[in-house]
C-alpha cells in the first residue's frame, strides 16, 4: 500500500473492493425476514446498512470522483446517517433486499470504471487514491457493525467458522514497563489513515506498566465473583448509575447456570472460553474492573507507545510487529473465527516492548476522550470525525476479530459512547511507574 505503482494501486484497490463485497454480500445473503427486521435498536435494519454502503460509494466514487450522473439521488436523504437515527430506520421506505443489491452492483460497475479511468499517479496522496480507500474502509466498518447486529439477532445460527488458532508460548511477565519520554504518535505517511489519525506530532508519557495481554474472560469473571459490581468503590458515579439503571451484571450475551458462565455467540450456546480476550464490556465495567484490580485503563497516548514505540530506534513502526502488512500470522482480523483467539496466539504480532495481541481480537477501550490532535484539518467531511469530537465519547484502539486489515493500522482510531457494549470491546490495564520501577 505505500510503494505502490499507479498500475498496482489500482489492481490494489480493486481487489480491496472486492474482498470489502465478498464479506457485506455473505452478511446480507440471508433471509428476507432477518434482512428488514431490526435486530436491536442500537442497530440499522442489515437492508439499510447494505444500501448505505452502495450510496457512500456512489456519492464519493461515482458522483465526486468520477464526476458522472446520480445513479439514484432521490435516496440519498433515507442512506445519510445523520437524517435519521438508527431507531428510526425500519420505518423509512428503505429499498427491498432485492433493489438494494441491484442498486449496490450497478454503483459498483461504475466505481470500477471509475477506478479504471482516474490518474493516479504521481501524487503520493491522491485525494482520488484516499477516496477508493476511505470507500474500502467505509465498507469493512460497516461489515464490523453487520456482525454486531448478526450477534444480537435471535435464532439459530446462521453464521459459522472454524475454531481460532490455541495459544502459544506463555508470556514471562504480565506486565510490560514502558519508559517515559517523547514517541511519535499518529500519521502522515500512511495513505489510507483518515483524518483524526493526522498529523504525526509528538507526544510525552511519563513511564507506566501496560498488561502484556488484554483481561480475559477468566480474569473478568474473577472481578464479578468478587462483588465488582456490588461495590460502588470501583465505579464513576457515572458508571455506577447506568450499571444500575441498565442492570448490568456481567459482560453482554452471558448467563451463568450451575455456577458455570455461558455466552451466546451468533446464536450458538457455549461454555465461556477462559483465556480469550473479555468482549462486549462497556467502558465504565472495563474503567471499574481496572480499579478494582488496582489499575487503571491506558491513556490512547500510552496505548499506542506500548504499540509502535521501538526502543532501539526510537521510531513508531506502522503495527507492532513491524512495517509490514498484516498476515493471518500476525493477528486475528477479517472475521475469519467470529470470535477473539485465546490471548498468547499471536506471537508474531507482540511489539518491540513485548506487549502482545494489541491489532485484532477485540477492540480496547482506553481512558480518553476522542479529541483531535494538535494540527487536525479536517478531511474530506466533517462528518467523519469532526463532529463526534469532545467528552460524549471515548477512545478505542487496535480493532477487533470483526475489524478488517484494511480498516485497521496502530494509528487507527475508533470511538463510542462509554456505555455501549454490543460492539466487539474489551481492554487491558495499566498502572503508573513508581521511581523505584525504573
Ligand atoms: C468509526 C466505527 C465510529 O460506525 O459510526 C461508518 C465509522 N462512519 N460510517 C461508525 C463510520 C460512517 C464509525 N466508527
Ligand atoms: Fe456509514
Amino acid at each position: 500500500q505505500l510503494r505502490h505503482s499507479p498500475e498496482q494501486l489500482r489492481t490494489r484497490i480493486a481487489e480491496e473492493l472486492d474482498r470489502a463485497r465478498s464479506r457485506s454480500a455473505r452478511l446480507t445473503d440471508i433471509d428476507r425476514e432477518d434482512l428488514v427486521r431490526q435486530h436491536s435498536p442500537l442497530m440499522s435494519p442489515l437492508v439499510w446498512d447494505y444500501a448505505h454502503i452502495g450510496n457512500q460509494e456512489e456519492l464519493w466514487l461515482v458522483r465526486d470522483v468520477g464526476g458522472r450522473e446520480p445513479v439514484r439521488e432521490d435516496i440519498d436523504n433515507l442512506y445519510d446517517a445523520f437524517q435519521h437515527k438508527r431507531s428510526d430506520r425500519p420505518s423509512l421506505p428503505l429499498l427491498g433486499p432485492d433493489e438494494a443489491g441491484a442498486y449496490v452492483a450497478e454503483v459498483r460497475r461504475k466505481a470500477l470504471e471509475v477506478l479504471e479511468r482516474t490518474p493516479l499517479e504521481g501524487r503520493r496522496l491522491t485525494e482520488a487514491g484516499f477516496a477508493f480507500g476511505m470507500i474500502v474502509q467505509h465498507e469493512q466498518q460497516h461489515v464490523e457493525t453487520m456482525l454486531a447486529t448478526h450477534q444480537l439477532r435471535v435464532g439459530a445460527p446462521i453464521l459459522d467458522a472454524p475454531p481460532p488458532p490455541p495459544t502459544g508460548p506463555a508470556a514471562d511477565r504480565t506486565e510490560v514497563y514502558v519508559p517515559g519520554g517523547m514517541f511519535l504518535m499518529g500519521t502522515d505517511l500512511e495513505p489510507w489513515a483518515l483524518d483524526n489519525e493526522r498529523p504525526a506530532h509528538a507526544v510525552g508519557v511519563d513511564s507506566f506498566w501496560i498488561d502484556t495481554d488484554p483481561v480475559t474472560n477468566a480474569q473478568y469473571a474473577a472481578f464479578i465473583d468478587a462483588g465488582g459490581y456490588d461495590d460502588e468503590r470501583w465505579w464513576t458515579p457515572a458508571g455506577w448509575a447506568h450499571k444500575n439503571t441498565a442492570g448490568l451484571t456481567a459482560p453482554q450475551f452471558w448467563h451463568r447456570e450451575d455456577g458455570v458462565w455461558w455466552r451466546t455467540r451468533f446464536g450458538h450456546v457455549e461454555e465461556v472460553p477462559p483465556h480469550e480476550a473479555v468482549q462486549h464490556v462497556c467502558w465504565f465495567e472495563a474503567d471499574a474492573y481496572a480499579r478494582w484490580a488496582g489499575k487503571r485503563l491506558p491513556t490512547e497516548a500510552e496505548w499506542e507507545k506500548a504499540a509502535r514505540y521501538d526502543p532501539a530506534t526510537g521510531r513508531s513502526l506502522r503495527y507492532p510487529w513491524g512495517d509490514e502488512d498484516p498476515t493471518p500470522e500476525h493477528a486475528n482480523l477479517g472475521g475469519v473465527y467470529l470470535q477473539p483467539a485465546p490471548v498468547g496466539a499471536y506471537p508474531k504480532g507482540t511489539s518491540p516492548l513485548g506487549v502482545r495481541g494489541l491489532i485484532g481480537d477485540v477492540w480496547e477501550w482506553t481512558s480518553s476522550d476522542f479529541t483531535p490532535y494538535p494540527g487536525f484539518a479536517m478531511f474530506p467531511y466533517p462528518e467523519y470525525s469532526e463532529v463526534f469530537f469532545g467528552p460524549e465519547y471515548k477512545v478505542l484502539r487496535g480493532g477487533s476479530w470483526a475489524a478488517d486489515q484494511s480498516a485497521v493500522r496502530a494509528t487507527f482510531r475508533n470511538w463510542d459512547y462509554p456505555i455501549r457494549r454490543q460492539i466487539f470491546s474489551g481492554f487491558r490495564c495499566a498502572r503508573d511507574a513508581r521511581d523505584a520501577d525504573v
